[in-house]
Formats: C-alpha cells, sequence, structure tokens
C-alpha cells in the first residue's frame, strides 16, 4: 500500500512533488532503522561481560564463573593473585654446599616492634644420604635431625637468625630423632610451637612422625617441651596412620584449629590431603574432624581467616593443586580461584590469624622455602625466600591481580623429555 500511495502521489511528476518524495522516503529509510533500535537484542551472549549473572540460559563453565567464583573476571576476584619473590638478607648457606638447611617456615608473628619466623633447620657434616646410609650424624632426608631456630626482621626482606629455640630433645622423648616443619599459635598471652616430632630417621619406613608442641611467656623463649605427642597419628588403616606433617593452628570460634597433612596410600604414589583437628587447650587433647580429610590436594598448606570463613594455599599435590579454596564454615572448602607459581610452603604474615575474628582481612606477604635449592641433589638443602601477593580486602594490588605469568622458553625446555620419554616417541610408528 506504501507503494501504491508513493505512486499516485508522485504519478503527475513535477520538481515539488519530486522533493516531496525524496523527503518521504528519507523518512521511511530513517524510520526503518529507527524501526531497528527497536528491534530486540541480540540472541548470542552480550559484547560486555556482565557483572552479574544474566538472566539466560548459560553453559556449566559460564554459570561456573558466576555461581563459584567471587567475580566473573579475576582481576576482581579478592582471592584470586600472582605471587612474586624477593630473595631474603641475613641467612648463610655454606656457600649451598648442602650441609645447612632452612625450610617449612611457621607463619609470620609481629610482636615487641619486629617480625618473628621459626623454621626447620639442619647443619650436618654432609648434605641427607638417604635412610639406609643415614646414621646418628648423618641425615636422611633434608629436615632429618634438624632442630627449630628463629629469626627476626624489621621488614621483612633482611632477616637477623636468633638461633635454636627448640633443640632435639634426649630419647625417647617425641622428636629425639628430628624436630621440624613448626608452627605458632599465640593464645591467651602465651606463645605455642607445635611441630614433626620424629622418633626414627624420615624413610625407614616413610615419612612417619606425629605432632609435639612446645610453649613459653614470649617468642623469644625459653621454650618448654609439653614432651607429650599434642596430635596422634591415625590408628591402623586410617589415611593418617604414619603422618602427621604441617601443624597449621588459627584460632576460630574460640577455639583452635589445627590444620595438617598427612601422606597416605603410596600405591603407586603417596597421596597428600590435609586434615583438621580442633581443641579448646593448646596442650590438648584435639579432636580429628569427623568428615578429615578436608582439603584433597596440597602439600604444606597455608591458610588464613577471610571474611567469615578461611582461605587455603593449595599448590603442588593432588588434582585441586595451584589452586587458593575457601571455606565459610571452616570444614567445607570449594575453589575459590586457580593460580600458579605459587609460594612452597608458604607461610603468611596474618595479622588476624588468632584473634577469632569473623571479618578476616587477608594477607600480602609471607615467607616461603625453595627446596633442592642448588640444584644438585648431592648437596640437597633448602633456603628462606619472601613472597607478596594481593589476597587482601584492604589492599588493591592490580599487578597482583595480572593473570598470565610470564615464564621464558627457557623455563619450557628444561621441562624437557625424559630418556624414557624420547624412547616411547621414537619408537612410537610414524603413520603412513
Ligand atoms: C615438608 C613438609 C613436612 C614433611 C617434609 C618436612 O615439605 O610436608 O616437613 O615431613 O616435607
Amino acid at each position: 500500500c506504501i507503494q501504491r500511495a508513493i505512486f499516485n502521489y508522485i504519478h503527475p511528476c513535477n520538481s515539488m512533488k519530486l522533493f516531496s518524495f525524496l523527503l518521504l522516503s528519507l523518512a521511511l529509510a530513517t524510520s526503518c532503522f529507527g524501526a531497528n533500535s527497536a528491534t530486540p537484542p541480540p540472541k548470542g551472549f552480550p559484547f560486555s561481560l556482565p557483572k552479574e549473572k544474566p538472566d539466560r540460559p548459560l553453559s556449566a563453565a559460564m554459570a561456573r564463573i558466576y555461581d563459584q567464583y567471587e567475580a566473573p573476571r579475576p582481576e576482581d576476584n579478592e582471592l584470586f593473585s600472582q605471587f612474586k619473590y624477593t630473595e631474603l638478607k641475613g641467612f648463610d648457606y655454606h656457600g649451598h654446599d648442602g650441609t645447612i638447611s632452612r625450610r617449612d617456615p611457621s607463619k609470620v608473628i609481629f610482636a615487641n616492634g619486629k617480625y618473628y619466623v621459626w623454621y626447620t633447620h639442619r647443619n650436618t657434616p654432609t648434605p641427607p644420604q638417604g635412610a639406609d646410609k643415614s646414621t646418628d650424624k648423618i641425615p636422611s632426608s633434608d629436615w632429618d635431625l634438624a632442630d627449630i631456630w628463629y629469626a627476626t626482621s624489621k621488614d621483612g626482606f633482611t632477616w637477623e637468625e636468633q638461633g635454636v629455640a627448640i633443640s632435639r630433645p634426649p630419647k625417647p622423648n617425641v622428636g629425639w630423632r628430628s624436630v621440624t616443619t613448626t608452627d605458632i599459635l599465640e593464645w591467651k598471652g602465651k606463645y605455642y610451637l607445635y611441630y614433626q616430632g620424629f622418633m626414627q630417621a624420615s624413610g625407614k619406613r616413610g615419612d612417619d612422625c606425629p605432632v609435639a608442641v612446645s610453649y613459653a611467656d614470649s617468642p623469644e623463649g625459653p621454650w618448654t617441651a609439653h614432651n607429650q605427642i599434642v596430635i596422634p597419628n591415625g590408628a591402623k588403616g586410617e589415611w593418617d596412620q604414619y603422618s602427621i606433617h604441617d601443624p597449621y593452628p588459627l584460632v576460630h570460634d574460640g577455639k583452635i584449629y589445627i590444620y595438617y597433612k598427612s601422606d597416605f596410600d603410596g600405591d603407586p604414589k603417596l597421596v597428600r590431603m590435609q586434615g583438621l583437628a580442633i581443641g579448646d587447650n593448646p596442650l590438648g587433647p584435639f579432636t580429628k574432624h569427623p568428615l578429615n580429610p578436608v582439603i584433597t590436594s596440597g602439600h604444606e598448606t597455608s591458610l588464613f581467616p577471610f571474611q567469615k570463613g578461611v582461605a587455603a594455599l593449595v599448590y603442588k599435590d593432588g588434582n585441586e593443586h595451584n589452586t587458593i579454596q575457601y571455606a565459610e564454615d571452616w570444614v567445607n572448602f570449594e575453589i575459590a580461584s586457580i593460580t600458579e607459581l605459587m609460594p612452597f610452603a608458604g607461610a603468611p604474615f596474618v595479622p588476624d590469624a588468632f584473634t577469632n575474628t569473623k571479618d578476616g582481612r587477608g594477607i600480602t606477604w609471607g615467607l616461603a622455602h625453595f627446596i633442592n635449592a642448588g640444584n644438585e641433589w648431592q648437596k640437597n638443602h633448602a633456603i628462606l625466600t619472601r613472597f607478596d601477593c594481593d589476597l587482601s580486602r584492604d589492599l588493591h594490588d592490580p599487578e597482583m591481580k595480572a593473570h598470565q605469568v610470564r615464564y621464558t622458553k627457557e623455563d619450557y625446555y628444561q621441562q624437557g623429555l625424559s630418556l624414557k620419554q624420547k624412547e616411547r616417541i621414537r619408537n612410537t610408528l610414524t603413520p603412513e
């Protein structure tokens, strides 16, 4: 009908009518385009990533970035961060000959105007020689025949070693072979160091030990050994029957929550998972949680209060390694982010570790270690290092929220094929 209207209108042709026709066409064209702006939105996912979960059918992966993570982008996720590393000053390693090792640092605390850290300290005539060659002087592993030493710092970068905090006790006390892998608790004005107490050289059967504790009125000591096992190995046939590693105390709900690792199974490789034991008294007893293991991956797993719950740095082992996890109830952990280059044996400075907070603020730095620091297993030893991150609700450091860690081609070529793999590939018939 529009065509007929135009034909009737301009049939007796003259310039006025031609001008009006052109005007009418322009108006129609504009209205058509204009009509386009009233057309429904495109059916595809929008170009600008919605900050909130959109009301439309979503794939499992798209639903997950809204349901599982704090934000659809890593840079907006408070529980995502990169990790940056700085060499520490103040520790001597005998030229990295393997006779001295520092590793598995405790959480860092601040007291008397300075930072404190405790760690496994080994100083032996030889580097580790394995369980069969070990003696009462020759270590089996990097953490065999070790004591617990401590150091202080004004800035977290340069440290002053203060010396031994806890020495190995005489036989048959718990830890007579080696006291290692300690962590600190401040509780009602006193200090407690929990640690692995070895009563045989690590590696004889396995890396077997329970957890013991010493206490002091000051972080400077002197430390009194409780001389009893506070977190015992599990019963025969239970997941944690042989090893209770990496005790990691925090205060929550007016109680002491000690997270720990156990190595189990071993067929063909060890499985490493994390358990939880809860107590009202720092000298025990501690009750293991019935849902243990509570984290299915990780190694020396470090944790920190975050909002109402607790977050965990889960690295190195297991299906969910390289993740940062979160449990609002401090027991049931979910993956909060995926990251990389995570600190080995991360030991953060956690200002609210013992404040029984329900509003955890998070972390920005801590210490960690590098094992086989000399890149020669014949000189096996570990060194302490510092990491920085932005897992804090009180910091916004966009550089820490970048999600592309730069590796060099050398890093990739260092991850080369083994001889066995090269042989396999060589023997694989090339397709016709
Ligand atoms: C560390 C920790 C425990 C283990 C050994 C020394 O990384 O998991 O302490 O026993 O390795």
